[in-house]
C-alpha cells in the first residue's frame, strides 16, 4: 500500500531590525523563494496582520497612544499580537502553512523594553501571554548602521513624491536608533538558537541569497 506523502511541518519565521533596514523587501522575497520550493507561506506584519491588530497599529503609529506612556504602549502592541497569533499565525501553522512576519515580539523587547525602559518582568509577561507558545522557529535580524537605513527611507520618500515627515518613531534621535540596533543584537545573542544576524548593508539580491542560506541551513527539509 502506498503511504500518503508526509506533510512538511509548517515553520514560523520573523524578521526584525531597525527602521528601513529592508525587512519588508526581504519578507516578500522570502515568500517568493518559498513558493519556488513549493512551500505555501503567508506574509504578515506587526503591529497588524489582522483587522483588529491593524486598528491598534493605526492608533499607535498616529501617535495617539503616546500620552499613555511606553508601558501602556507595550500592552497595546501585545494586545495586537494576541489577536494576530490567535486569528492568523496559529491557524495557518496548524493547517501546514508557513508564516513569515515583518516584525514580532522582539520588536516590543527592543523598542519598548531595551530602549523604552519598560522592565523585563512586564515584557516577559506580555510575551508569555501573547505568544502562548508560538515562539518563532527562526528570527532573521537585519543589522545595519541606522544612518544608512535612514538614507534609504529618505530616498523612498523622494521616489514616492512624499515629504519626509515620518511617523513618530522615525523622528527619534539617531543615538536612540544606535541603542535600538544594539538592543536587537543583544536579543540575538541571548537567543542564539533562534536568531541569525545578517548584515543588511548589501544589495537586495545579495541579501536575499544570504537570508535563503540561513533559512535552508535552519530547515534542511528545504534542501530536499
Ligand atoms: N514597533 C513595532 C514597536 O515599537 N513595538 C512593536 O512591538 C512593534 C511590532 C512599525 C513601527 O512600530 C514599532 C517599530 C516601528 O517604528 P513600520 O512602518 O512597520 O512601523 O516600520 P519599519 O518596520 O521600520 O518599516 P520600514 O518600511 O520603514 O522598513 P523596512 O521594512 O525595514 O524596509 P523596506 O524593505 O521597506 O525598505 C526601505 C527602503 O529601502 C529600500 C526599499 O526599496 C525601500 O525604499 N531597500 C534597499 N535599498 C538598498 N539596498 C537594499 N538591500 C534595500 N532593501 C530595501
Amino acid at each position: 500500500m502506498l503511504e500518503a506523502p508526509q506533510r512538511r511541518q509548517a515553520r514560523f519565521i520573523t524578521f526584525e531590525g531597525g527602521e528601513g533596514v529592508g525587512k519588508s523587501t526581504q519578507v516578500k522575497r522570502l515568500i517568493s523563494a518559498l513558493a519556488r520550493h513549493s512551500v505555501e507561506a503567508v506574509r504578515t506584519r506587526e503591529p497588524g496582520g489582522t483587522p483588529r491588530a491593524e486598528a491598534i497599529r493605526s492608533f499607535i503609529l498616529q501617535g495617539r497612544s503616546e500620552a499613555w506612556g511606553t508601558g501602556a504602549e507595550a500592552v497595546l502592541f501585545a494586545a495586537a499580537r494576541l489577536d494576530h497569533v490567535n486569528a492568523l499565525i496559529a491557524p495557518n501553522l496548524a493547517k501546514g502553512t508557513w508564516v513569515v512576519s515583518d516584525r514580532f515580539s522582539d520588536s516590543t523587547r527592543a523598542y519598548q523594553g531595551l530602549t523604552g525602559g519598560v522592565n523585563d518582568r512586564l515584557i516577559d509577561a506580555l510575551e508569555h501571554l501573547a505568544l502562548d507558545g508560538h515562539t518563532p522557529d527562526l528570527t532573521i535580524v537585519l543589522d545595519m548602521d541606522p544612518v544608512v537605513a535612514f538614507r534609504r527611507v529618505e530616498q523612498r520618500a523622494v521616489e514616492d513624491g512624499l515629504q519626509l515627515t515620518g511617523d513618530r518613531f522615525e523622528k527619534e534621535e539617531i543615538e536612540w536608533h544606535q541603542r535600538l540596533r544594539q538592543g536587537f543584537l543583544d536579543i540575538a545573542r541571548n537567543n542564539a538558537d533562534r536568531c541569525v544576524v545578517i548584515s543588511a548593508d548589501q544589495g537586495e539580491d545579495e541579501l536575499e541569497a544570504a537570508i535563503w542560506d540561513a533559512v535552508r541551513t535552519r530547515f534542511p527539509e528545504l534542501q530536499a
